[in-house]
């Protein structure tokens, strides 16, 4: 539908990117969507909203949502059952995962020696954080050398190795592709800078202009404005300085990605996951950011990228120009030899109907997204020191799930390396511990999805008491102190993205067994029990749950591609569903609350077959998790 100054709510809200745009607007202020979703509302037309946000405030509403794509269409006939939807995932943050050298590091030899960690957990699919060659300003997300490995990580052979290794067990490996940006150190940078009209010059967002003038009021992710100035220059950086935007507009920055992907997919890797990559389109001329849209999201500018002009279209080249195997037969699935390796977009402010379009097989753009609406409640954001209400998370899943055809697919996860601990959010009483972390199992592999696991969460990791500023590496929070001064320490230990990067503890010697030398960043959590080691043996571990969920999930199709059906949705502090496929039939209930909980269907003919608990009394415990087959 064409929306202009005289579309109301209703219209915007019946368009996908103006749907997911209110209901991001809603989660930031923390305003009920009862407010808009009420007939007085819908009935406003855009224009009225001048009068409050400013006439550019409208202007930009209707410039996204006319570039937006229709809802796809659903597909005639049943679709196919890729292996990425019945698998699951685990990321390893390969820095603090396992160090085979003890300088400190950790390595892909050393992930290579946790192979049979990962093959007994029952994970079909090893995702590692960046190892390309990087100045590490942001830890592997500045690639200077996308052919070559991080000198401290290892060697490309040590990356054959652990391909063939994952693929001799039947597992699948992808790597972190960060093409949004490249570092400052890379060649095409450095020959940019050197040769302005040359090849490279039309690499990346180089303006000419004096020194008191940015080109626009962009901000970074990383504090501060999104220009850096170099020599009589000014280059775009929407993160740190030092990892400049590469210009998508350009068709051989473009075909340079695509051939990087077809270099890594000759080497037998399975997929990518892709940094940012909502953000490569940019609107042309980058215009300045609305001050409203600034302010309501914390950051300038992000109108004219989080959903650029041409993003469909320079994924569905990728698609096809790099993710595409040749002299494979498509549906023929095999680790090493998928005609369509996967292809997962790190998609922060896509909403549910931008995934959608984003990941529609119809479309042949992306397989999956992750979108991160869930990881904060309604209102607050990843610094504020708030306990996250699981009730949040049931109302968004029942809402992402009703929305989604049978067509689509979603991604489950709760943790990954640029966000504290799951379990420190919600309640950090430790009496709560292990059990939380179950209840946070079960939700995560039982729902339609495709689970991804970050290292330490299936041994019940949780964040750090970090004692001061020196025990911090990760840039974004020096920058805010930096920035904020020492009063931001409160803050920064809410939200530091550090508390997931500490190493990972296998047993109880010291550094936990993750090196012998020096680690380069320090746990800050001395609680006993929270290790490989002592929890591979304990059949009441968190560990020993996820093995057996996992376990449970792969021997039934039911659990990963059965229906869903939610029941009880309104008690509160209560989350119930069924999964079922060709008549087989789960049951799933928990506790999402720190208190007891009268139990409900007491009268279903069930089974409980993984659970924190073996009996369905009349009262559950605080967090009880059940995974139930109805007989
Ligand atoms: O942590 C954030 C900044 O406030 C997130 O917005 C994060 O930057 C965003 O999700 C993008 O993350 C990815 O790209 C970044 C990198 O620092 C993150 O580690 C990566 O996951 C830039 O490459
Ligand atoms: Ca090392």
């Amino acid at each position: 539908m064409n929306i202009d100054r005289n579309s109301t709510i209703a219209d915007v809200y019946a368009d996908p990117l103006g749907r997911d745009i209110i209901e991001k607007l809603l989660l930031q202020t923390g305003i009920s969507a009862f407010w808009i979703r009420n007939p007085l509302v819908f009935r406003l037309r855009l224009k009225y909203f001048g009068w409050f946000f400013g006439k550019d405030f409208v202007d930009s509403l209707v410039e996204l949502m006319n570039n937006s794509p229709d809802a796809p269409p659903v597909l005639d006939g049943p679709t196919p059952v890729t292996w990425w939807k019945r698998a699951v995932f685990y990321q390893v943050y390969p820095r603090s995962f396992a160090d085979s050298n003890d300088d400190g590091i950790g390595d892909l030899p050393g992930i290579l020696e946790k192979l049979p960690y990962l093959e007994d957990l029952g994970i079909d699919c090893v995702w590692l954080s960046p190892i390309f060659a990087s100045p590490n300003k942001d830890m592997g997300y500045d690639i200077s050398d996308y052919r070559s490995i991080m000198t401290e990580m290892g060697t490309v052979d040590d990356l054959r190795r652990l391909i063939a290794a994952c693929h001799e067990r039947g597992m699948r490996i992808i790597l972190d592709l960060v093409a949004n940006h490249t570092s400052d150190e890379h060649p095409w940078f450095q020959d940019a800078l050197a040769n302005p009209e040359g090849e490279h010059g039309d690499y990346y967002f180089l303006r000419d202009g004096d020194a008191e003038t940015l080109p626009n009021n962009w901000t970074s992710f990383f504090s501060g404005p999104a220009w850096r100035r170099i020599g009589d220059k000014w280059v775009l950086h929407l993160f740190t300085p030092e990892q400049l935007d590469l210009n998508w507009q350009n068709p051989a920055v473009r075909r340079e990605v695509a051939d990087i992907v077809k270099f890594w997919l000759a080497e037998g890797i399975d997929g990518f996951r892709l940094d940012v990559i909502n953000y490569i389109s940019k609107r042309e001329g980058l215009p300045n950011g609305n001050a409203i849209v600034g302010k309501l999201l914390g950051f300038t500018g992000i109108e004219h990228y989080f959903h650029g002009p041409h993003l469909h279209e320079y994924l569905a080249e990728l698609r096809r120009e790099g993710f595409t195997r040749s002299g494979v037969e498509p549906g023929q699935e095999a680790v090493g030899a998928d005609a369509s390796p996967v292809m997962i977009g790190e998609t922060p402010g896509a909403g549910v109907e931008v995934g959608r379009l984003l990941t529609s097989p119809q479309r042949s753009e992306m397989d999956l997204i992750f979108s991160f609406d869930h990881l904060e409640t309604s209102g607050h954001v990843r610094w504020d020191d708030y306990a996250y209400d699981l009730n949040f998370l049931k109302r968004y899943y029942i809402d992402y799930q009703s929305r989604l055809s049978s067509d689509d697919w979603m991604s489950l996860f709760f943790e990954n390396h640029d966000n504290p601990r799951m379990i420190s959010k919600v309640n950090p009483d430790p009496r709560f511990r292990t059990q939380l972390g179950k209840t946070l199992a079960t939700i995560l592999l039982t729902m339609r999805g495709t689970p991804f696991i970050f290292q330490g969460q299936e041994i019940g990791a949780i964040n750090q008491a970090f004692p001061d500023e020196t025990a911090l590496r990760d840039v974004e929070s020096l920058n805010i102190l930096k920035a904020e001064g020492p009063g931001a320490w409160k803050k920064v230990l809410a939200g530091s993205r550090d508390h997931a990067r500490v190493p990972m503890r296998w047993n109880r010697s010291e550094n936990w067994g993750f090196t012998k030398g020096t680690p380069w960043i320090k746990a800050y959590d001395d609680s006993v029990g929270y290790s490989v080691a002592a929890q591979e043996h304990n059949p009441d571990s968190v560990l020993r749950y996820y093995r057996d969920l996992i376990q449970l999930r792969h021997s039934h199709p039911a659990l990963s591609m059965g229906s869903i059906r939610f029941i009880d949705q309104k008690v509160k502090n209560y989350f119930a569903w069924f999964r079922e496929q060709d008549g087989e039939r789960w049951f799933i209930e928990v506790n999402l609350s720190g208190r007891p909980l009268r139990r409900r269907n007491r009268e279903l003919p069930l089974t409980i077959v993984v659970g924190t608990t073996k009996e369905r009394s009349a009262v559950m415990e605080p967090y009880e998790a059940l995974v139930c087959k109805v007989s």
